[in-house]
């Protein structure tokens, strides 16, 4: 009988591969040149370090694939609840040193692929950096998949594999030049083509009443195909899935063209399907809108449910029971058509009637929102809508009809709520507003800080939290493993020898142990030995891209982030065209007390983002202007890093004295590179925003420069700066000006757009009104920074207090308040392959 069969066959297979491959290094060797040889087809006596780094990466995955298998398979016997995790980015960074880190074959590896001539640091550059997001939000899924992982939660990871990830930036005359970014020129190891996983997605078509219900048909069909790539935890066996997914033609051709003779036509058309999973949207308000994007959405989302109901559909159980073994976090409401592509299905395919589909759904998904921004919340036209997705549209109606028909019974006569509340906005053309509909789909939305969640509450949402709407906060976090232990070796070594253990990898607050040895010189003399270490290797790479020589006695002083009016990158730098104007200005005596300082700034404008694009033109004029000023010499060195990307990150990172996280108040939602920078022995200079509010509280208000107007004073300091009722008043600031509109620093096609935006009546970021403040702030960083012991105690004992800001201390706030899973460590031998 069938099920004997299959045991047999389970039985003998098991004994074919009863071993998983060996961890001994020359076992490693052979299992790297079998890969050459055979999966390559390369001969072994022609080994080329791009050759090496794709035989290693082969023989890591096979451990994966390992450990994989087991895993997923664990959590299926065991039936546990997961979470899905859907997100339109993941912003990954190589793969390489992660995975052997992860694993603990980090040495074994080392020693290998030394044994065959190769340096692990060198095979690791081999890897292209998939840049599969934009920023914060992308990396924080990363962040998330690894703090997943590593805690033994059961998740996977859904969202699209984009043949062209992030653009690459290149500089040509100070200015960005967007280059195409197709990184799989040379394929990707690190991924597995499931081309059996795959699934249809429809759109266009029209809504049939079948006489017991709608039916969606017609329209064209695209095929949705998974690429996975293995997650390792680390230091446990459990690994996670991110399926990827790849848009293809569908089989099914429409025969009609064929028989009316449009051969090539009709092949023709069958190509665009493939665009939908081509580009990632570099984002911006400008791109807001555009057809592809919501085709993008769509696609993943529809194959994503196929494939989690699929799975849960395996158990036979109702599927009122969905959300005691689903959970779905929406990554922002760009997957929030899933609310009600799940409705849709629940209804029109499973037969289920409208309330118990909507308590279901409802009680299935979750809303993250990282922006309060009005620009840059999500709309779609309701005609588009009704092109696209006809059935969703009509779905989306009815789900506003009841919405607003209870609200209505609640609040009799208040139209201006209804208004404020409807998930459809009425005007031309009318729209369907993305945020709304994830807050009436979802059980809980949170915030990304404690100030934004706040502001989501009351500011942005205020109805829906009178009304009872669960917001809560989840400040973000990021993994120390990525973070600190391969990014920082040195300082991980710190750490470890003096807490006498590394276990913080996994528990980040044991870091706290550094903070009783805070007077001790040698743990001193070991931070800044490290932190040095660090300076040289950026400062070797800034030699390398400018030809330059800087001083790692320099202060190092850093802004890394994507290019945006509201970040401020313009205050950075007229803070330092102030600087050099005062250095000018100096006799020898008073250069003598100058702290000198290494000013590096990076980050990518979107394509379309003029403004944006002004200020990286700035910052290169200001450069060039700087840095070829022999009286400056090495007092001031100004740098615009090229390509700011995951792994530049790494190596910008570890070299910070201090980073700049100076947006807006009340503008930023968390910012997670600032959590980076302090754990990495480095301070920050930042205005009372985001999650710097957080780390302030945590590390204390003496070991953070903080400056700026607060959140509540923000909207009358704009108006008094409009109608003229508080005039700025800072020389350094006219000074600054006065030569920006000289064309000092770049021609006027740049100066100009800049100059109008500082006007009193145009500076809605309010860059003039903080720029005093923001002067003085440096003043005390220089200050501080001149007292070495002092400054070196206030980076160790803020080191020492980061433990909140790990992603694993966040993932479990998640797991427990919102997404109500348990940890599931893969017991070996446990499973029984029934
Ligand atoms: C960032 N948002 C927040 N958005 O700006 C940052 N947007 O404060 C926060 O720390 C981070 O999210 C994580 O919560 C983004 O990065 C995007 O990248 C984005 C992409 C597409 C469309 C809109």
């Amino acid at each position: 009988d069938e099920s004997e069969t299959s045991q047999k066959r389970n039985k003998l297979l098991s004994s074919l591969m009863s071993q998983y491959l060996a961890r001994d290094v020359p076992a490693i060797q052979k299992q790297i040149i079998h890969h050459f040889e055979y999966t390559l087809a390369r001969t072994r006596y022609n080994m080329d370090p791009f050759g090496a780094y794709q035989a290693t990466a082969l023989s890591v995955r096979d451990r994966l694939i390992e450990s994989w298998n087991d895993t997923q398979q664990y959590f299926t016997e065991r039936d546990v609840k997961r979470v899905y995790y859907l997100s339109l980015e993941f912003l990954m960074g190589r793969y390489l040193t992660n995975a052997l880190m992860n694993l603990g074959i980090h040495n074994q590896f080392v020693d290998a692929l030394h044994g065959i001539g190769f340096e692990i640091e060198q095979i690791a550059h081999e890897e292209r950096d998939p840049g599969l997001g934009n920023g914060g939000l992308g990396r924080l899924a990363a962040c998330f998949m690894d703090s997943l992982a590593t805690l033994n939660y059961p998740a996977w990871g859904y969202g699209i594999r984009y043949k062209y990830g992030m653009f690459e930036q290149r500089i040509k005359d100070g200015h960005q030049v967007e280059i195409p970014d197709y990184w799989l020129t040379h394929g990707n190891p690190w991924e597995i083509e499931r081309l059996d996983v795959t699934y249809p997605v429809r759109f266009g078509g029209h809504v049939e009443h079948t006489g017991h219900g709608f039916k969606w048909t017609g329209g064209s069909i695209v095929r949705a195909v998974a690429y996975d790539s293995p997650i390792p935890g680390y230091d446990t066996y459990n690994t996670l899935n991110l399926r990827l997914w790849s848009a293809q033609p569908a089989k099914e051709f429409d025969l009609a063209s064929f028989s009316r003779g449009d051969y090539y036509g009709a092949i023709a058309d069958k190509e665009t399907s493939e665009k939908i999973s081509s580009v990632l949207y570099p984002n911006d308000s400008t791109d807001a809108g555009k057809e592809l994007r919501l085709k993008q959405q769509f696609f993943f989302v529809s194959a994503t449910l196929q494939d989690i109901l699929r799975r849960f559909k395996k158990r036979k159980r109702p599927l009122t029971d969905l959300p005691t073994k689903v959970a779905i976090q929406l990554n922002d409401t760009h997957p929030t058509i899933g609310v009600v592509e799940l409705m849709r299905i629940l209804m029109d395919r499973e037969g289920m009637g409208w309330t118990s589909a909507w308590t279901t759904t409802k009680r299935v998904f979750s809303y993250t929102n990282h922006t309060v921004l009005p620009e840059a919340l999500e709309k779609w036209s309701v005609s588009l809508m009704e092109k696209l997705l006809p059935r969703h549209m009509q779905i989306i109606y009815e789900i506003n009809r009841r919405h607003l028909e209870a609200t209505a019974q609640k609040y009799p006569n208040d139209g201006h709520k209804l208004q404020r509340m409807s998930i459809i906005e009425d005007g031309y053309p009318k729209m369907v507003r993305m945020a709304q509909l994830a807050v009436v789909g979802s059980h809980t939305v949170n915030g990304v800080a404690a100030i934004h969640s706040g502001l989501v509450a009351s500011r942005l949402f205020p109805d829906f939290a009178k009304d009872g709407y669960r917001i809560v906060n989840m400040t973000n976090g990021v993994t120390p493993r990525r973070w600190v232990q391969q990014a920082n070796p040195t300082l991980a070594a710190v750490i470890s020898r003096w807490i006498e253990t590394d276990e913080w990898v996994v528990n980040f607050e044991l870091c706290k142990g550094l903070e009783k040895y805070v007077n001790n010189a040698d743990l001193q003399r070991e931070f800044t030995e490290s932190k040095l270490e660090n300076k040289k290797r950026l400062a070797a790479y800034i030699k390398r891209q400018f030809n330059v020589e800087v001083s790692t006695d320099s202060l190092f002083d850093i802004q890394i982030k994507r290019i945006h009016e509201y970040k401020r990158q313009l205050l950075n730098i007229l803070g330092v065209i102030s600087r050099y104007n005062s250095i000018k200005r100096m006799n020898a005596e008073q250069k003598a007390n100058v702290v000198p300082k290494v000013v590096v700034i990076g980050g990518k404008a979107a394509a379309s983002y003029v403004q944006a694009k002004h200020f990286i033109r700035l910052i290169n004029g200001v450069s060039n202007v700087v840095n070829n000023d022999p009286d400056i010499g090495d007092l001031l060195k100004v740098f615009f890093l090229p390509n700011y990307n995951v792994t530049l990150a790494e190596v910008i990172i570890p070299a910070n004295d201090i980073s700049q996280h100076i947006s807006t108040a009340g503008m930023e939602a968390s910012g997670t590179s600032n959590m980076k920078f302090v754990m990495n022995g480095g301070l920050i200079i930042g205005t009372m925003d985001g999650a710097n509010i957080e780390i302030r509280e945590e590390i204390g208000e003496d070991n953070m420069f903080v400056f700026g107007l607060h959140t509540p004073e923000i909207e009358s300091a704009r108006k008094q700066l409009k109608y003229g009722e508080y005039k700025v008043d800072d020389s350094r600031l006219s000074e600054a000006m006065r030569q920006i509109e000289s064309n000092m620093y770049c021609g006027s096609s740049t100066s100009r757009p800049i100059m109008d935006a500082l006007q009193p009546y145009n500076d809605f970021y309010l860059v003039t009104r903080d720029f005093t403040s923001y002067m003085e702030a440096i003043d005390r960083v220089d200050q501080a920074f001149k007292d070495k012991t002092s400054w070196v105690k206030k980076t160790i004992i803020a080191v020492a207090r980061m433990g909140k800001f790990s992603s694993d201390r966040t993932i479990r706030e998640y797991a427990e308040q919102i997404w109500d899973i348990e940890c599931t460590p893969f017991i070996p031998g446990s499973i029984s392959y029934k």
